[in-house]
C-alpha cells in the first residue's frame, strides 16, 4: 500500500481513510508500518485518561444500531470525534453479510455533526486474519488518526464476534424486554463480560421488569455489579443518562479476566490463522498422515 494513501487518510481525506482501513483488512497493510507512517499525531487523547475502544454488544435486533446513533449524536455534539465500527456477522458460506437490511445511522447526515462522525462496516471473511485482530488494528489506527473514541457493534452471538467486543476496554452488553426465556446475554456468555448494561426498549412492557431480573442476576455473582439503565432509543428516553454514564465508565475488575480470556484466545487464533505453514498442515491432517496433535504441535511456535 502507498504510503500516500495513508498520509492522505491521516490529513482527512475520508475516501483514503477507506482505503487504509480496507488494506488492514485484506493484510496488504500492517498495522505496525501504517502506525509508523502516520508518526506522532497531535490529538488531545493523551489527556483523556477514559476508555479509548468500548464494545456495543446483544442479541440481533435488540436496538444495538438505534442506540448507538444516540449515544454517538450526543457526544459528537459535546465536541468528540467518534469512529464506529459495525462488525457485520458474515457468512463464509453464503459469502455475504446476513444483515444486508442495517438500519442507516441518522448522525451520519447530520450536517453539524457528520464531520465529526466516522461509520464503517466490516465483514472480513475474505481476510486470512481473525476478525477481532482486524477490528483491534483499525481501532488502533482510528485512535492513532486522532479520533476520540472507537465505538465496535458487534451482535453477540458466536465466538467471534464476542471476541470482537472483548478487543475493546469497556463492553456494553445490550437486552431487549423480557421474553420469558430468561435473559439472552447470559446464555451467550456476554455478561460476564459487561462492564454496564442497558435494556432498550424500555417503551415495551417487559423492560423494567428485565432490568431487575438482570440486576438480581449480578448479586448473585461475585465482583462489582455494574449499572444496569434503561433506554428507548425510539422515544430516546434514558438515552442522554446512558450516553453520560458511558462517556466516563471505567471497567470492572470482574470483567477483567474474562475479557484477557478472549483476548488471549483470539491471539492464539491469530498465530495460527497466520502461521506460513497452515496450509501444508491442513493437507497433512485432510489425508491422514498427522494426528491433531502434531498438527497443534507445528503450528503453535
Ligand atoms: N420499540 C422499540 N423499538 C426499537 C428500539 N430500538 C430499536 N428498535 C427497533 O428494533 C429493530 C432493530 O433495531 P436495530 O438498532 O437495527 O437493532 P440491532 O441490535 O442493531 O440489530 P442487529 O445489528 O441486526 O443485531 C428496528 O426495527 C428498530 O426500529 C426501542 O427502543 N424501542
Ligand atoms: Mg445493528
Amino acid at each position: 500500500m502507498n504510503a500516500d494513501v495513508v498520509l492522505a487518510a491521516k490529513d482527512g481525506c475520508r475516501r483514503s481513510l477507506a482505503r487504509t482501513l480496507s488494506a488492514l483488512e485484506n493484510n496488504t497493510l500492517d498495522i505496525a508500518d501504517a502506525l509508523s507512517i502516520i508518526g506522532e499525531v497531535n490529538s488531545d487523547n493523551h489527556h483523556d485518561s477514559t476508555w479509548k475502544i468500548m464494545a456495543i454488544t446483544g442479541a440481533p435486533g435488540v436496538g444495538k444500531s438505534c442506540l448507538v446513533d444516540k449515544i454517538i449524536s450526543q457526544w459528537a455534539s459535546q465536541g468528540k470525534k467518534i469512529a464506529l465500527l459495525a462488525v457485520d456477522p458474515s457468512s463464509s458460506r453464503t459469502g455475504g453479510a446476513l444483515l444486508g437490511d442495517r438500519v442507516r445511522l441518522s448522525v451520519v447526515d447530520d450536517i453539524m455533526l457528520k464531520d465529526r462522525v466516522y461509520v464503517r462496516s466490516i465483514a472480513t471473511r475474505k481476510s486470512s486474519s481473525s476478525v477481532p485482530a482486524v477490528v483491534s488494528d483499525m481501532a488502533k489506527l482510528l485512535l492513532a488518526l486522532g479520533w476520540h473514541k472507537i465505538v465496535v457493534e458487534t451482535v453477540g452471538a458466536g465466538q467471534s464476534e464476542v471476541r470482537c467486543a472483548a478487543i475493546a476496554d469497556i463492553i456494553v452488553v445490550v437486552e431487549g424486554p423480557a421474553r420469558g426465556d430468561g435473559i439472552q446475554a447470559e446464555k451467550a456468555g456476554l455478561l460476564e463480560l459487561a462492564d454496564a448494561v442497558i435494556v432498550n426498549k424500555s417503551d415495551m412492557v417487559g423492560a423494567r421488569k428485565h432490568a431487575d431480573e438482570i440486576k438480581q442476576s449480578f448479586e448473585l455473582g461475585d465482583g462489582q455489579i455494574p449499572p444496569v439503565l434503561l433506554t428507548s432509543a425510539i422515544t430516546g428516553d434514558g438515552c442522554q443518562f446512558a450516553s453520560d454514564v458511558l462517556l466516563t465508565l471505567q471497567s470492572t475488575g470482574r470483567s477483567s479476566k474474562a475479557r484477557w480470556r478472549e483476548r488471549l484466545l483470539a491471539g492464539l487464533e491469530q498465530r495460527v490463522l497466520q502461521n506460513p505453514h497452515l496450509d501444508s498442515v491442513l493437507l497433512s491432517l485432510a489425508a491422514g498422515s498427522i494426528e491433531l496433535e502434531d498438527a497443534l504441535n507445528k503450528l503453535n511456535n
